[in-house]
């Protein structure tokens, strides 16, 4: 019997050829809700799961399956609970690398359109509000000079330094919580006598910019919550491309509406698709529909790899991109 596939939601080509080259391939008509993923996954009738963010796939769900691994359409895997995955000898597959560029283009898109209130610039010509030129119309902040604090340095981090170092910004960087671990000169690479790390209060309390690449687990959740937006600077803009859930919204809310801080770019909430309350209405605000990763050629790559995963764990092989290897073991 050939290897027999569930796509949660299809995904773009290649990676639809390449299941569909590999076995027989099941695409839900619309996206599953817990219950019904659960059900399929414990069916027997399928080998790998292609999951999608959105598809919680968590302890008792995997307790139950009579599957050999879950593909994530992602790099991020936090909707899966990959060590119960592990413990069940479940293989996870992700899709790391190749959207590192396209999602730090995004930060830096967020870096630029807060500062230079894109948004608003473009709903005033939209509106008519544009009457000409004038000395002090949509004036916004410099990024060349400023200080772009980054919590986080793995992958997507260092591409958005490089960007920045680029604009003239000053680049400080907090290794990922919950660790202040010093990272030496021979990991920080390229970025050696270029880039700064600091503490993770420094780097609250001197961020212009405070962008956010840390992965969402239990030492992350709400990282920046009312507490921490108090220290910001006032004029400071929070940057996240990371995961909704890193972020207090309300409270984040809450600090912009009463100049806490200045401003805030979002591709991620913390609970997409749904805002906060508020925040919406917020001018000083850039807010994308998680996007990071939307280019053709990304999409394209994830899914190449997301499919190759599948396919592997499939035909009992470890995945190119395997997240818990020993589950193999
Ligand atoms: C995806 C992402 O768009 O890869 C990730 O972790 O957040 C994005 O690239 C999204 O996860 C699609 O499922």
């Amino acid at each position: 019997m050939g290897a027999r596939f569930l796509v949660t939601t299809a995904i773009p080509q290649p990676g639809m050829q390449l299941l569909e080259a590999a076995g027989d391939v099941t695409v839900l008509p619309e996206p599953p809700d817990y219950q019904t993923l659960a059900e399929l996954c414990a069916s027997g009738d399928f080998d790998v799961v292609l999951t999608q963010l959105r598809d919680v796939v968590d302890g008792p769900l995997l307790a139950r399956a009579q599957i050999r691994g879950v593909s994530n359409y992602a790099v991020g895997y936090n909707n899966i609970d990959v060590e119960a995955a592990t413990a069940h000898g479940i293989l996870v597959g992700n899709t790391p690398g190749v959207l590192t560029d396209a999602t730090a283009d995004i930060a830096l898109l967020l870096i630029l359109g807060t500062a230079r209130r894109v948004v608003e610039a473009d709903r005033l010509v939209r509106e008519g509000g544009f009457h000409g030129w004038e000395p002090e119309l949509m004036l916004g902040s410099d990024v060349s000079g400023r200080v772009l604090g980054l919590a986080g340095f793995g992958r997507i981090a260092r591409a958005t330094a490089r960007r920045a170092l680029g604009f003239g910004m000053e680049v400080v960087f907090a290794p990922r919580p919950p660790g202040d671990r010093p990272v030496s000169d021979e990991e920080l690479g390229e970025f050696a006598g270029g880039v700064r790390q600091v503490g993770w209060d420094e780097l609250v309390e001197c961020s212009d910019f405070l962008s956010i690449h840390v992965p969402l687990n239990e030492q992350t959740r709400h990282l920046v919550d009312a507490d921490v937006l108090a220290r910001m600077k006032p004029g400071a803009i929070l940057v996240n491309t990371a995961r909704g859930p890193i972020v207090d919204e309300a409270a984040l809310v809450e600090a912009l509406r009463t100049g806490v801080i200045a401003g805030a770019g979002l591709d991620v909430f913390e609970d997409e698709p749904r805002l906060a309350p508020g925040l919406a209405e917020l001018p000083n605000t850039v807010l994308l529909p998680h996007i990071g990763s939307a280019t053709v050629p990304v999409r394209a790559e994830m899914a190449r790899l997301s499919a190759l995963n599948a396919v592997a764990m499939a035909e009992g092989s470890l995945p190119p991109h395997p997240v818990n290897p020993e589950a193999r073991a």
